[in-house]
């Protein structure tokens, strides 16, 4: 199920209130920057209120060739035809996700622990996303931060490309780049909450 899309380098969205331009005008920004994947992720809005607001950032990012990725709300992905879902080990279990999204559409999972990397189906899952690297003020029930270490003993063991997570910044994400095992790094707060967006991005390639 290997769909080749670019991890490089992966925004994830938070609430619109913490994105510092909004969150399309924040989008835009980090793409003239260099991003390339964007994953849409709302904790707190209503199925109504995602599909509003994820939209136009749909519009804009399929004219731009920027793949959209939905975080667990997998109907969503489906209504919209997004490029793909996200979903973590409490979220619906994979194969129910991948037969909704159908067979074409790029499936993500977060994966913490060896075990849960053990019983990833390949045959299913494009990419694993592993963290907390770092500790992160954005995701309220994130485990304890791995560390660069931790982080790279995980994805030595992954059969699928890997992409980092949790309290990047252009230091740290250089530390996971120079492992070698990264296929890519995701970032909430390095970008969305920067002053300078574009250039944010860009410190991050
Ligand atoms: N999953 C693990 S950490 C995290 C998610 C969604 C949040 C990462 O946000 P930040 O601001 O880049 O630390």
């Amino acid at each position: 199920m290997m769909k080749t899309i670019n991890y490089h380098l992966y925004l994830v969205t938070d609430e619109v209130e913490r994105c510092r331009y909004g969150l399309e005008e924040t989008v835009r920004r980090a793409v003239e920057g260099g991003v390339t994947v964007v994953q849409y992720r709302s904790e707190r809005l209503s199925h109504e209120e995602q599909r509003q607001q994820v939209l136009p950032l749909q519009r804009y990012l399929s004219s731009v060739g920027v793949p959209l990725i939905i975080n667990d709300n997998v109907q969503l992905a489906v209504e919209i035809g997004a490029d793909g879902i996200h979903i973590g080990q409490d979220d619906m279990p994979v194969p129910q996700a991948r037969a909704l999204i159908g067979p074409d559409k790029i499936l993500g999972l977060t994966v913490t622990t060896a075990q849960q990397m053990a019983e990833v189906d390949t045959a299913l899952v494009d990419y694993v996303g592993i963290g907390p690297v770092f500790p992160t003020i954005t995701k309220d029930d994130a485990p304890p931060p791995m560390g660069v270490k931790g982080w790279a003993e995980l994805a030595r063991l992954s059969p699928l490309p890997v992409v980092a997570i949790g309290g990047l910044n252009r230091e740290r994400a250089a530390a996971i780049r120079a492992t070698g095992l990264a296929a890519g790094v995701a970032v909430v707060s390095a970008i969305c909450g920067a002053e300078d967006t574009t250039q944010a991005a860009k410190d991050l390639l």
